[in-house]
Order: structure tokens, then sequence, then C-alpha cells
């Protein structure tokens, strides 16, 4: 056993054993005339009574019609909408588990996650519904399959599709919500995609269990931020682990209201806040960029805002004290953590050291602790100087990763520590983290995952590169990290050929999804730097970027 763990200094919480849907719906709360989601854009709400009551009638109709139950994985693949909660909580009540995917995914991507999570049903928004249908038909399924089992995420049946609500039936029967306790907690609830520490993205097995200990440990620590009047802003899309946990259910137990914005848009974003009066957010660093430095506030009545918590990327603490002083300390900016493998928190700060400890990710929640080591696994000093990669273990860390044995015992201890891939420091008087590096593969833009590995093998399916590597770069402007690919071209005659890259730039963009694009350029290089066993080394390219940006 190491010495060098570090517990929660808060008490151990006690974890329900239940499933998600009778966690977050219980039939009898004195909530549920509550107003549980409004949509911004179209101003539709729903109570929480509705919200079971709809999600129940759902899950009637995927038993009876179509027979979906515990073993099967139906994906979702929809803009936030109030249409959302409905579809996912409706699937979890058949015990079936939910594969969430990008809205902006493109071919290659959803064909990945499609054919990865082997889906029984999908629910796709009807932009999405041409490409999905060309990718189930591709792989197998006959023209009748699509008919039944492609529905569309929304009230309209006019992209040819079911809609969902035409699955409705009121029938109180077939075993459903289907019960999960003891050891069946321990199933998949959720998947989204991540490619973890190296590689392509990933289902990560999300389990009832998981989700619902996440809640509960953050929930025992709800004076620090959300209050019974809080009105919230759920922005950050439900696909992702960040969104979904927190920003729909994490605000559900507080029974509060949260209004739903499809996606990102300032306006959107500023009106919705003054008209609702939205009161706490949680938000990527691009949108602090936003609010810090435009005058959105001057446009929209911001005075609302009183929390507005920032994380999923590298935030700097220039930003977060940029943003308080603005507001005059009126709303505080404090930093979360989490990855999609821990469901997804495993840090939060106090809200008494949001604006101190700025750059801090805060305490390790309840029930988790936390090593800090170094290449050799050995535990560093927590003196707040010494960095070293971060570990944490919990009853939030995920089940595995889909079909990938190797993978998960890769990034898992034998005493169930998970490796980050993050590098961090302890400050051992006030029991704060901090990151201050990453060591795996990852990009994050605007908060969203871009593999590397996954652009690298699209780039060498190009015939004229021979060899690539895909790095991140900071835009500071946009608080946001940037992919750019360092190529060797085949022909010697397209070295230092900036029409070229642009060609491979703009090749790349048409084949995958918006935040994947070669946002940081594309540059030659007459070597990719590889170690010995032929590993990319990343280290060497991140210093070649600097230096060229410097220049
Ligand atoms: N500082 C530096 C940070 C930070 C960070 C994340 O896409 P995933 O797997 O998951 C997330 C989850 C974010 C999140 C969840 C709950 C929460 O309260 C919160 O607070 C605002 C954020 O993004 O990416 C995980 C990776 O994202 C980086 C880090 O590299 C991590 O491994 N990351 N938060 N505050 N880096």
């Amino acid at each position: 056993m190491s010495t060098g763990i570090i517990k929660s200094i808060h008490s151990d919480v006690d974890i329900p054993q239940c499933s998600l849907f009778d966690f977050l719906l219980p039939p009898s709360t004195d909530h549920l005339h509550k107003i549980a989601f409004v949509e911004a854009t179209t101003g539709i709400k729903l109570t929480y009574a509705q919200l079971r009551a709809k999600s129940l009638e759902l899950a009637y109709g995927l038993r009876k019609f179509l027979n979906i139950e515990r073993k099967d994985t139906v994906l979702i693949i929809s803009p936030n909408s109030i249409a959302y909660p409905v579809l996912l909580l409706g699937t979890s009540a058949t015990g079936a588990k939910v594969s969430l995917a990008n809205p902006a995914y493109n071919h290659l991507e959803l064909s990945h996650q499609i054919k990865d999570s082997n889906v029984s049903l999908v629910f796709a928004h009807p932009d999405n519904i041409p490409l999905t249908k060309q990718i189930l038909s591709e792989i197998g399924w006959s023209e009748t399959k699509i008919n039944q089992r492609l529905i569309s995420a929304t009230d309209s049946n006019s992209s040819g599709c079911l809609s969902y609500s035409q699955l409705f039936i009121p029938d109180r029967q077939f075993g459903i919500p289907e019960k999960f306790d003891g050891q069946s907690t321990h199933e998949t609830a959720v998947m989204c995609y991540s490619s973890g520490t190296t590689g392509l993205s990933k289902g990560v097995m999300t389990t009832h269990y998981n989700i619902i200990a996440n809640l509960r440990q953050l929930d025992s620590m709800r004076t620090y931020v959300i209050q019974k009047n809080d009105v919230l802003i759920s922005v950050l899309p439900f696909y992702h682990i960040f969104g979904l946990v927190v920003t729909m259910f994490y605000y559900m137990t507080h029974e509060a209201k949260s209004v739903l914005l499809p996606r990102f848009d300032p306006d959107v974003f500023g009106a919705a806040v003054e008209k609702y009066k939205v009161s706490v957010g949680s938000i990527v660093p691009p949108i602090l960029v936003l609010i810090a430095n435009t005058d959105i506030d001057k446009r929209y009545n911001l005075s609302s805002l009183r929390i507005l918590q920032v994380g999923a990327a590298p935030v700097g603490e220039e930003l977060i004290q940029k943003l308080s002083t603005k507001f005059n300390d009126v709303i505080t900016v404090p930093q979360g953590y989490g990855l999609t493998e821990t469901s997804p928190i495993t840090h939060k700060i106090p809200l008494e050291y949001a604006k101190s400890h700025s750059g801090y990710i805060g305490r390790l929640i309840p029930n988790t602790s936390a090593r800090i080591v170094d290449e050799n696994g050995m535990d560093v000093p927590g003196d707040n100087k010494a960095s070293g990669e971060l570990w944490v273990k919990g009853p939030q860390v995920m089940k595995g990763y889909l079909n990938r044995p190797e993978a998960t015992a890769e990034c898992m201890t034998a005493d169930d520590f998970f490796k980050t891939g993050d590098v961090a420091i302890f400050d051992k008087k006030t029991q704060l983290f901090k990151i201050v590096d990453r060591l795996k593969e990852l990009i994050k833009y605007k908060g969203f995952q871009v593999p590397p590995a996954a652009l690298e093998s699209l780039l060498l399916s190009n015939p004229e590169v021979k060899d690539v590597a895909v790095i991140g770069v900071y835009d500071d402007k946009q608080a946001t990290e940037l992919p750019r690919a360092y190529v060797v071209p085949q022909k010697d005659s397209n070295v230092n050929n900036h029409k070229w890259c642009k060609e491979v730039e703009d090749w790349v963009a048409s084949k995958v999804a918006n935040h994947s694009k070669l946002r940081g350029g594309v540059k030659t290089i007459d070597a990719i730097p590889k170690s010995p066993s032929g590993k990319i080394l990343r280290r060497h390219l991140r210093t070649l970027a600097a230096q060229q940006d410097k220049a």
C-alpha cells in the first residue's frame, strides 16, 4: 500500500443502490409540480411530473412495440432539447444502456460509435437522420428495420421517421421502471465517448452506481453552490459527461428550473439569462472569454448571475480574475475538474477559495482519494511544488472501456486507482489541487475532446501524406487549444508549400466534425520525432510549435 494516498477531508456519504431513473425521478416527491426544464428558444416547459410521466410512457412504448430491454443499447444523437431528458430517462427506465453521440459528428465519427456501441435503436434529431440512415444501411440494417428503429428525436415526423412521441403509451406495466439494486447497479447506464489517454474514442461504461455516487458526493456539498431558488442554464451539450451529469442530472437533484440551450450562441445565452433571471451556470473557458472580454453584459441584463462554474479544459487564472473584477465580485467563478471516466467529478472548490485560489481545481469530493506520482509510480511529496500524474479512486470511477479490456487495464492500477493522464500539484495546507500539465495525447477544443489518433489515422489515409502527428497549440485569445498537424509530405516538393498545407487542412475539415478541424493549421516537417519504440514525441512538437508561434 502506498503511503502517499491523499484522502478527501469530507466524511463519506452513503450511495443508494437503485436505478438512475428511480434516483432522479422517484414517484412521490413534493417538487413534481415544479418546472424542471424550459427550452430557451421555444419557451416550451416540462415539470418534473411531466418529465416522469412522459419518460415512463416512452419506456412502455419502447418495451411494448420494440422490446427494448436491459441487453439493448440505444443511441441518442441530438442537440440539447426539451425532448432530450425524456429520451434519455425513458430509455433508461427500460433498463437499456444509452450511448450519447455528438450531433456534429460526420460519417467517420458517427459510424465508429454506432458500430462500437452495437446499437439496437437510434433517436436522431431530423438534421442527423439522413447520415444516420445511410450508416445504418451500410452496416446491414434492412429498410424495415430502419423504419422501425430510427426514431426522430423531435415531435415532428416530417423527416419520414416515426417521432419518439408516437411511441408513447399510457399502459403501466411491462415491469417498468426496470429495477436495479445490489450488484445490478454496477451495470452500464450511459456511454459517453472518450479517447482516454491514447487512441481512438472509446465507449466509457458509466454505471447506475457511478452516476448516483457522483450525484450524492456532490449533493453532500450542496451548500457550496446551488440553492433552491436558483435558475440554472444548461448550455453544455448533454452528450458530454459534464453537460449530462452536471447540467441535467445534478441540476435535477436540486429541484431547480433549468433553461436549455441547443448550443452556445452569445445572443441566445445573453437573452436567456436576462429573460429567465439565470443565477447559476456551468461553462467552458471560451464562454468565460466571451463574458469577460465582450460587451455582452451591456447588451443583456446579466445581473442575476451568481455563479459560473468553469472547467473541462485548462482555465487561465487571469481570465477568472478578470471576470470576477468586471462584475464587482458578484459572480463567483469556481473551477471544477473531472473526466468522462470519473462520471465526471473528482474535485470541487469550496466557494470561499474560488477567488483567492482561482487556478486550483479544488478538493477531493467525499469517498474519493488520490495520488500524485512520478514516472516510476512513486508518490511525490505534496508540498505544492512537486508535480506528478494525478491518480484518483472512488465510486465514480467507470467500470471500464466497452470491449477494450487492454485499454481499461492500462489506465487502472491493481488497487483501483484511475490514471488521469493529467499532471497536478497538491497544497497540503488548503487541501487544494491544481492541474499544471497534461501527459496524455488528448486535445481539448473548447472543452470538447479531439483525439489526435483519429486525425492522424485520417491524415495517413491521404496518399499525399507520408507521416503525421497532431498536437494541441494554445490560443490565448479564445482560451482553447487548437489541433495542429505536423505532416511529412510524400512529395518533397510539398515541403513548406503553404497552398498544399491549406488543401490538407480543408480536406480534413470536409471529413471531421466542426470541433476536430485543424484550426491550429497544417505545417510540414522533415520527420516526426519518435521514441525508439515508435511513439510520437509530442513534447518535442509542442516545443517546436511554441518556437514557431513566437517567431
Ligand atoms: N483544468 C484543466 C480543468 C479541467 C481540465 C477537465 O472530456 P473529458 O473526459 O471530461 C471533462 C469533464 C469536465 C468537468 C466535469 C465536471 C465538472 O464539474 C467540471 O467542472 C467545471 C468539469 O472535460 O476531459 C477530461 C480532461 O479535460 C481536462 C483534463 O485534461 C481532463 O483529463 N480538464 N477539467 N479544470 N484541465
